[in-house]
């Protein structure tokens, strides 16, 4: 049963990622020229892989590759057998291209149903969907293992904010699905209508695509009155159902006999020991449409080994601090969003909603604004409060990330919203005001 999958012992689960790996390598080599070639390149044969730790052997797989086999060339089977697609969300170049067979799309309702349960999902539940459905893999992943756990789906997919709100109300909906980011927005939504989003009756959460950070999640738990559970997936690997939380909301356990964790140095490719930070690299050990083998997602993150109250033993993945392509380099000192929010968060005076304005010279970052929102309460007209504001952020900032950064603070509202992923990095020349 799909129920007991995250609980096997130890031993039996690395047998059969084992067995599962053999099989997926020897797969690549000899379905997908991509691989064979790679794998001689590197002088490896599938043979060579005896041991889980025989994986480090293998070559990367990188963002790079997928694009410059755009649209099928990492297809491992005829496209008689696809019977979907989905594809990334990038917004630039070409996107990162999936295809299913019956039985990956068989396999991904399982996996996202494994999540769903973990975080708490049931079949009296009325979950309304609110990830877009199309080439992002969101709203159709999170439907399929919704549908499996036997719970009510309403599709609404994205956007048209107030009749969300308004279904939500009329249909009793109970689980909400969607970014953090958007959870945020239909709350405040809510609030502009003159409701108390508490009201609502949602008891759950199962947020993903984006990072949340604590206070974010706080922040949503405390408006809607409901529990939030966080899940991570990528397109590049299968989409959602690749790793979620249990309700110990304590980091988040990966399908490990669907997906292989690594974590390596970003810099070196070294591999890296569990409990490290560094990037998560992912390996598919059962799919047929587009198997993929160590693909480097660019996330920042560590995996968790001591043992879970809640009896899984499938380890837990931490969440995600950065991404390797986020990183900017301001005057030699690298920053990453991630510890923006982590300051921001701690200033009472200021709400979630925060961009870091890139202003760029040729190919260097000339500087950084951090703009930031205003909460309501702390709007003044008082240019000397607004001042000691914007310089008290300056110095938390400073003691934490060893630079200056110029703090625009912004009145409440003002930010673009989102109903999807939020955007936290803009070029100077698409910033407000
Ligand atoms: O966002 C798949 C997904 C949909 C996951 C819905 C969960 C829920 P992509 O559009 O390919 O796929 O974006 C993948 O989003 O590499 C991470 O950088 C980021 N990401 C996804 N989930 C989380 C999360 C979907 N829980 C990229 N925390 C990934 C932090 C996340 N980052």
């Amino acid at each position: 049963m799909w129920e007991k999958k995250d609980f096997m012992p130890g031993g039996e689960l690395q047998r059969l990622q084992l067995s599962r790996l053999k099989k997926s390598v020897i797969y690549a080599y000899e379905n997908v020229p991509f691989y064979r070639k790679r794998l001689q390149e590197s002088s490896v044969k599938p043979e060579h892989i005896q041991t889980l730790g025989d994986i480090t052997l293998l070559p990367f797989t990188t963002k790079e590759d997928m694009r410059q086999n755009y649209p099928y060339g990492l297809f491992a089977v005829p496209m008689t057998e696809i019977v979907r697609l989905h594809a990334s969300s990038g917004t630039t170049g070409r996107p990162v291209v999936m295809g299913y067979t019956r039985k990956d799309l068989d396999d991904w309702s399982e996996q996202v149903a494994r999540i769903c349960l973990m975080a708490g999902v049931n079949k009296d539940d009325i979950a309304q969907i609110s990830f877009g459905y199309g080439l992002f893999t969101g709203g159709f992943g999170l439907h399929y293992g919704l549908e499996k756990v036997g719970a009510t789906i309403v599709p609404f997919s994205s956007g048209n904010t107030e009749r969300q709100l308004m279904l939500m109300r009329d249909f009793g909906t109970s689980v909400l699905v969607s970014t953090p980011s958007f959870a945020l927005y239909m709350a405040e939504v809510a609030e502009d209508r003159g409701e108390d989003p508490a009201g609502y009756g949602l008891r759950l959460g199962l947020f993903g695509g984006e990072p949340c950070s604590e206070s974010m999640r706080e922040e949503i738990e405390k408006k809607w009155g409901l529990k939030a559970t966080l899940n991570y997936g990528l397109t590049e690997i299968v989409g959602p159902g690749v790793s979620g939380e249990c309700r110990g909301s304590a980091g988040m356990h990966i399908c490990e006999d669907h997906f292989y964790p690594e974590i390596i140095d970003p810099l070196s490719g070294e591999p890296l020991p569990h409990g490290q930070e560094g990037e998560i690299v992912f390996t598919t050990l059962s799919k047929e449409g587009v198997p993929v083998l160590r693909y480097r997602t660019g996330d920042i993150t560590s995996l968790l080994t001591e043992p879970c109250p809640c009896g899984r033993t499938v380890l837990r993945m931490n969440y995600i601090t950065g991404r390797t392509d986020d990183m900017l380099i301001v005057k030699g000192v690298n920053i990453f969003p991630s510890q923006v929010e982590d300051v921001l968060s701690g200033v009472s005076e200021v709400s979630p909603y925060y961009q870091l304005v890139v202003h760029r010279e040729k190919d260097y970052i000339k500087d950084l604004e951090i703009q930031v929102e205003l909460t309501g309460e702390s709007f003044t007209d008082s240019f000397q409060e607004l001042e000691k504001i914007e310089q008290k952020i300056s110095n938390i900032l400073k003691a934490a990330l060893s630079i200056t950064l110029k703090v625009r603070l912004m009145e409440p509202r003002s930010l673009e919203r989102t109903t999807g992923k939020a955007k936290r990095i803009i070029e100077k020349d698409q910033a407000a005001g």
